[in-house]
């Protein structure tokens, strides 16, 4: 499968219009890396400093399976509370739902697991979900360096070196899609 973002296809795709369009729709805490994970995943950058979402955000991306056009609309949701009553207006309808929280913030797995149980009550009953462990970088860097480690473990408690077996398990349980990612530099989920 190629894939091409609206910026780069070519001319012949841009006349086309696509056959299929699917609804995706990003959900978690705030500051856990959505906005960044789909600026990587669309148009393939990464920006230190990003300002916290205000609403929503809308990107859309264009894939080309075989001999046919996909559009994938992709709602990136706001992670303060303040915002939480405005999620069910983007996961309505939605064929897709990336649940997103920060493998070094216990907490924001604690939100994520908050946000899978609203959509298996409200979301439409076919929806695929995938639970994501963004920032998987800091791990990795947090592993190279066990003095950065004994420090960063006393300023912010008890780090997760990668997935751990409460994620594995919640994941298992709900048959959920589980992946990791970092949006600083890898464009896939691995
Ligand atoms: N090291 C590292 N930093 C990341 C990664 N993804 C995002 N960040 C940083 O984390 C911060 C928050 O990222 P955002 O993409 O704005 O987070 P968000 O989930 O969209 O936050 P809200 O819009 O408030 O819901 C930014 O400073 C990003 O640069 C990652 O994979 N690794
Ligand atoms: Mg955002």
């Amino acid at each position: 499968m190629s894939t091409s973002t609206d910026d780069t296809q070519n001319d012949t795709e841009r006349n086309m219009s696509p056959q299929l369009q699917l609804k995706l729709v990003l959900l978690g805490e705030s500051a856990v890396g959505k906005t960044s994970f789909l600026h990587r995943f669309v148009n393939e950058d990464f920006t230190e400093k990003r300002e916290p979402t205000v609403g929503a955000g809308f990107l859309t991306k264009t894939y080309r399976v075989d001999d046919r056009l996909m559009k994938l609309n992709c709602w990136d949701t706001a992670g303060q509370e303040r915002f939480h009553s405005l999620a069910p207006m983007y996961y309505r309808g939605a064929q897709a739902a990336i649940v997103m929280y920060d493998v070094t913030k216990q907490a924001t797995f604690a939100k994520a697991k908050n946000w899978i149980r609203e959509l298996q009550r409200q979301a439409p009953p076919h929806i695929v979900i995938a639970l994501v462990g963004n920032k998987i970088d800091l791990c990795e860097s947090i592993s190279s360096s066990p003095e950065q480690q004994q420090h960063q473990e006393e300023e912010e408690g008890q780090q997760e070196s990668t997935l751990n077996d409460q994620q594995l398990q919640f994941a298992d349980h709900n048959t959920l899609h589980l992946y990791v990612s970092q949006a600083v530099s890898n464009p896939q989920a691995h």
